[in-house]
């Protein structure tokens, strides 16, 4: 397959607290992050972020401008119900009104997440995913949503990958609340999500709108790195707790025999168990027959070694190459392989494994209805040169990505579209400012936008609906 469909769509993501700033104006709550980032040795915060609060619509013009015809946006929750339970701030509407005509303005579709990392501080402090109050508000939340936006919103997403809430929260504690090793809790995150997912998606059916709605997870490639019997079924554990337990739920509507024993075992190993409370899996079997799109953010596989010591870790934010410790007791341990580049944040580049996990949706899910790639980008410290960038190494990465997506719709795969991780660069959770992702360079001290050599080249793509190479595009 040489080109895209006349009706796939070309688009940028983004995220409210990566790039909205103004976090304490006209009547925003905190959320979990702004508490976060304000601790003492923080090395960063979401003030400013890339100011999108302000600048939406020029960046929508650019967009518009560079032929891109999608948006992913998240709406920030403490904007609209500032404390998460209580009261409705209308200036908090009146943003996303605002910036939604905006986009259908400039003909820019936006698809519209629900929560995307960033839980108000209230419902953070009680508990955040672990206390099962949450589920009320946030339905109650995404209700408001959906009554006030829901008629030119078409696309939504309940969350931004559950697997990362869990794994960076409980697990690496590079996130909120900064936790470590904990994989019960992680595990019981993820499902106490599921249950949101499942009641949010059977509101929206209910309500009638003239809409689609799913779920955006990353899904990330698992493969061992020798064919070692111990270094296949590290392969198979990570494999299940981070892709297979989440998509199970949400297209199975249960976790599969195989799921459930794998993940009771991992949860044996590290002393702990979850639990579903009566009813759930009802809900969730519901919503899996009416889901009606998986957004798939991919960026990465991992390269997996069998291994029983105890977990140790060390997150690299910083970008300083080959500094990543990940072993996990009960699970094993992700490893460099020679033959893989990566990025100086340690991130294997490995576009086969998005292959690699296309097919097999459409294998293993094959209710799947359509996928649309809602993230995928390259981390890269970009050289600012006389108000010109020239990021060849991340047109090569998305041009490889491009490539794959392709032969799969070839075989069969239905792809819709395509969101590059991100329209503008952005404040990166974890690493803070100078790992960029954007098609428009962001000089933070004065908010300009530039475009990089990436954002020429993505036009060209958008424009022919064919993949044209580096050399064809000039800044
Ligand atoms: C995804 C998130 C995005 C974004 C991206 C890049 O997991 O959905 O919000 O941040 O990863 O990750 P990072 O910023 O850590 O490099």
């Amino acid at each position: 397959m040489k080109q895209f469909a006349d009706d796939f769509i070309f688009g940028g993501a983004t995220a409210a607290f990566q790039v909205e700033g103004a976090t304490k104006e006209d009547g925003r709550g905190p959320c979990c992050w702004d508490e976060y980032m304000s601790r003492p040795g923080s090395r960063f915060n979401g003030d400013k972020a890339s100011d999108f609060y302000h600048k939406y619509k020029d960046d929508l013009e650019l967009a518009n401008e560079f032929g891109i015809n999608g948006i992913r946006i998240s709406i920030s929750w403490s904007r609209i119900i500032p404390d998460g339970s209580g009261e409705v701030n209308h200036k908090g509407i009146d943003f996303y009104n605002r910036l939604i005509d905006e986009c259908i303005k400039n003909d820019v579709e936006p698809f519209v997440t629900l929560h995307h990392f960033d839980t108000p501080l209230g419902l953070f402090e009680k508990g955040d995913w672990l206390n099962r109050d949450i589920i009320t508000h946030f339905v109650r939340f995404a209700k408001i949503c959906f009554e006030h936006f829901g008629d030119r919103v078409k696309k939504w997403a309940t969350f931004n990958e559950p697997w990362s809430v869990a794994q960076n929260g409980y697990i690496i504690g590079n996130f909120p609340p900064s936790i470590k090793f904990d994989i019960p809790k992680a595990v019981q995150t993820m499902h106490n999500m599921m249950v949101a997912h499942a009641k949010t998606i059977n509101l929206y059916k209910n309500m009638n709108l003239p809409g689609e709605i799913g779920i955006v997870h990353t899904l990330e490639g698992k493969c061992p790195i020798s064919d070692k019997p111990e270094d296949k079924r590290a392969a198979y554990l990570d494999d299940t707790i981070a892709n297979k337990f989440m998509l199970d739920a949400c297209f199975k509507g249960e976790y599969g025999k195989d799921t459930w024993e794998t993940i009771h075992e991992i949860l044996e190993k590290n002393h702990g168990t979850f639990t579903v409370y009566d009813g759930d899996m009802d809900i969730i079997q519901a919503a899996a027959k009416d889901i009606d799109f998986l957004g798939m953010n991919y960026y990465s596989s991992h390269f997996l070694q069998g291994y029983d010591g105890e977990s140790k870790m060390h997150h690299n934010g910083t970008g300083e190459k080959g500094t990543s410790v990940f072993a996990l007791q009960g699970i094993g341990a992700r490893v460099s392989n020679p033959n893989v580049e990566t990025t100086d944040w340690d991130w294997p580049i490995y576009p086969q494994g998005m292959y690699d996990m296309l097919v097999r949706i459409k294998r293993d899910y094959p209710n799947y209805k359509k996928i649309y790639i809602a993230e995928n980008g390259m981390g890269y410290k970009d050289d600012f040169v006389d108000g010109k960038i020239d990021d060849t190494p991340r047109i090569e990465y998305i041009r490889k990505h491009f490539t794959y997506i392709l032969k799969a719709i070839q075989e069969g795969v239905n792809v819709k579209g395509y969101y590059v991780w991100s329209l503008m660069d952005v404040l990166s959770w974890s690493n803070g400012y100078n790992k960029r992702y954007g098609l428009f360079y962001v000089d933070f001290e004065t908010q300009k936008r530039y475009p990089k050599k990436s954002a020429y080249w993505f036009k060209k793509i958008a424009k022919t609906k064919r993949l044209v190479s580096v050399d064809d595009v000039e800044i």
